[in-house]
């Protein structure tokens, strides 16, 4: 067996699992009511993502990839040899593999909050790529954690692709990117994916496509609070909602009750006015500018980018 040829090492850093109750009221009680989009993925929701990836309308996965094919090489280059990879929040094994085509690293180490997905995913890696040394960290890398090796033997680099860093405010994503460099160290590095500013009608229309895939996504958070919260909420009396906010420079996700109705949520009742809405995602779109400048004030200075033809993705590299 593969797996026993190069085995994975595992580091349990027990992450505090979400309290999805106290969040969800929490959350419903504020006068602009909402929810964090980190409760879309429920078994259901992570499929629904996969199948927005490859949504005509969505070009944010497959443009990252294009980038990360083309330019891979050199972004191994900028990255350095022999490193210690760190992937923050390993959803993908298709970028990581293409990267790692490319990169070689000493060390591949995927962190993820999601045990079962991480072991998962670090196994199959470990066996298409047999001499790759694979640790596994189950941590939240939302919250601040350190890495279980102690040595700087190896350089560092860390890969954020997806365009992630967007669920952040501008102010969070700073503070985060700020642990991510304390994480590396001098010298180390950070391959991250961003999405650019661009027409509000693609934008848009990535949020909105014609099958329904993103309104699924979205109202699926219903279905899931209903099952695990005890609630009932009727998906048909509320609607998905996206757009982008041009002043925030932002997607916004939003589920809008069609009608004046009361829910029963955990054991209280939630009232919502015809028209009102739950917030439910905010997707951040940068200029390369804006991103170096985020960078920056995080304590990075930007090393490189790479884009596609049509400016519609971002791969920076950024150095500690
Ligand atoms: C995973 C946060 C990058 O913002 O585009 C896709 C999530 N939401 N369609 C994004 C998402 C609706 C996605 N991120």
């Amino acid at each position: 067996e593969a797996s026993v040829r190069n085995p994975v090492h595992f580091h349990d850093l027990h992450p505090a699992p979400a309290d999805m109750r106290a969040e969800v009221l929490a959350g419903l009680a504020l006068p602009q009511k909402r929810i964090a989009p980190k409760f879309f993925y429920d078994a259901e929701g992570s499929r629904l993502f996969d199948a927005i990836c490859e949504l005509p309308e969505y070009y944010p996965t497959r443009t990252e990839i294009g980038i990360l094919r083309r330019h891979g090489a050199e972004m191994a280059s900028r990255l350095g040899r022999e490193a210690l990879l760190v992937e923050l929040g390993s959803g993908s094994s298709l970028k990581i593999r293409v990267l790692l085509e490319a990169l070689r690293p000493a060390v591949y180490m995927p962190v993820d909050i999601s045990r079962e997905h991480l072991l998962q995913s670090a196994e199959a890696l470990a066996a298409a790529f047999p001499a790759l040394q694979v640790h596994a960290v189950c941590a939240d890398y939302s919250a601040p954690f350190s890495l279980p090796v102690d040595d700087h033997e190896h350089p560092r680099a860390a890969f954020f692709p997806g365009s992630s860093v967007g669920n952040f405010e501008p102010a969070d994503a700073e503070r985060f990117l700020r642990r991510v460099g304390e994480l590396l160290g001098p010298d180390g590095r950070l391959l991250i994916g961003v999405d650019l500013v661009k027409d509000p009608a693609l934008l848009e229309a990535a949020y909105n496509d014609a099958d329904g895939v993103t309104a699924a996504f979205n109202l699926n958070l219903l279905s899931r609070i209903n099952r695990e919260l005890g609630a009932d909420f009727q998906r048909d009396a509320f609607r998905h909602h996206a757009f982008f906010n041009r002043e925030l420079s932002r997607i916004e996700m939003h589920l809008v009750s069609t009608r004046p109705q009361r829910v029963r949520v955990a054991g209280q009742d939630i009232d919502f006015r015809a028209g009102e809405r739950i917030h439910t995602e905010c997707s951040y779109k940068y200029s390369i500018d804006g991103f170096q400048s985020l960078g920056r004030r995080a304590g990075f200075e930007p090393d490189r980018v790479w884009t596609d033809e049509d400016s519609l993705f971002s791969v920076h590299c950024l150095t500690c």
